[in-house]
């Protein structure tokens, strides 16, 4: 029990220490006045929840304090806890529906994309899976190697081509041979930066074109690899992601580094898509399925250690 909320305790520290903690440790013992009501719409703004999002859980608040007829700011904390819990959805059961089963991954460049597909890879292997990587990122010469010194290391499969080769090219042959070797999963690295935004969601609905003539119904997830520390003007790119290739889940990589772990509220509810994982570090281990229950208690847990005065 310890175990597993510790990992995400340490994962939102600095989103606790700098948001949300501060709520955690300013709902202290005092009455419950209008000064109270502002400080937490600033405090939930500042977290990076949204202005629509801090107005509506604000207004569930005091709702609630309302009709339940509570008057101490104490109380207050696990109302909050309660109305953030429910803002988020339980992620969907991860499908794979064929083999192999392609998976697509996208993201603006540097959000965490190539590692993602190494803790992935390490997650699908430890649940017995055979796994084959396509680094259909062809742009720079440093992506393709990146992705082929993860292969190394976790001992699967990369299938690579020259810089500055056809994406696409480079997803039908992976396919291709996932199919030849019986692997059950196939994870496609892309690009993140092309001359223009324009060419680069071009290039990412051609590689998904491709990946459907190397098998009917492929790709069957389009996961995008989010930046937590990029608050919310990366809601923005994410739209333009989810238009142009039909993302079917978000990934929140980076999560431990970020200060802005209220995104996570915003990206539910601007996007509509399900948050599946979040990075919690850079090492390949570091990847948990998204827990909002873990989530939302890393948030608002008050550490005596990290009480500052
Ligand atoms: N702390 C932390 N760092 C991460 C996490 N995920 C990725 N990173 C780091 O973020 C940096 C960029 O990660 P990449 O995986 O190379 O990102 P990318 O999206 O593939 O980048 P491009 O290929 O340039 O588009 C690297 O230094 C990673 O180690 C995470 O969950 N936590
Ligand atoms: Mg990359």
């Amino acid at each position: 029990m310890r175990d597993w909320l510790n990992k995400w305790r340490q994962g939102l520290a600095r989103t606790r220490k700098t948001t949300f903690g501060r709520l955690a440790q300013w709902l202290g013992a005092t009455e419950i006045s209008d000064q109270t009501w502002d400080d937490l719409e600033a405090l939930l703004i500042q977290a990076d929840l949204g202005v629509d999002l801090t107005l509506d859980i604000v207004e569930q608040l005091r709702e609630r304090v309302r009709r339940e007829g509570i008057t101490r700011t104490e109380e207050l904390r696990t109302l909050l806890q309660e109305v953030l819990r429910e803002t988020l959805q339980e992620p969907p059961p991860i499908t794979y529906p064929a083999r192999p089963t392609v998976i697509l991954v996208v993201g603006v460049n540097g959000s965490g994309k190539t590692t993602t597909i190494a803790k992935l890879a390490r997650r699908l292997q430890r649940e017995g899976k055979q796994v084959l990587l396509a680094a259909a990122d062809t742009f720079r010469a440093a992506a393709i190697d990146q992705l082929k010194v993860w292969g190394q290391r976790l001992g699967v499969p990369v299938i690579a081509n020259q810089p500055g080769s056809d994406p696409g090219a480079v997803t039908y042959d992976a396919i291709r041979s996932a199919q030849a070797r019986g692997t059950d999963v196939v994870l496609v690295d892309t690009a993140g930066r092309l001359h223009t935004r324009y060419n680069l969601m071009e290039e990412l609905k051609k590689v998904r074109r491709v990946a459907g003539k190397a098998q009917p119904g492929a790709p069957h997830h389009v996961w995008l690899v989010m930046d937590a520390t990029t608050g919310q003007n990366a809601l923005q790119q994410a739209k333009a992601f989810k238009e142009a290739v039909g993302v079917t889940g978000v990934i929140l990589a980076k999560l431990d580094s970020s200060a802005k772990g209220g995104m996570v509220f915003a990206i539910q509810r601007e996007l509509g898509l399900p948050i599946l994982f979040v990075g919690l570090g850079e090492g390949p281990d570091d990847l948990e399925p998204f827990d909002p229950d873990a989530f939302v208690q890393g948030l608002l847990e008050v550490d005596d250690s990290e009480v500052v005065a």
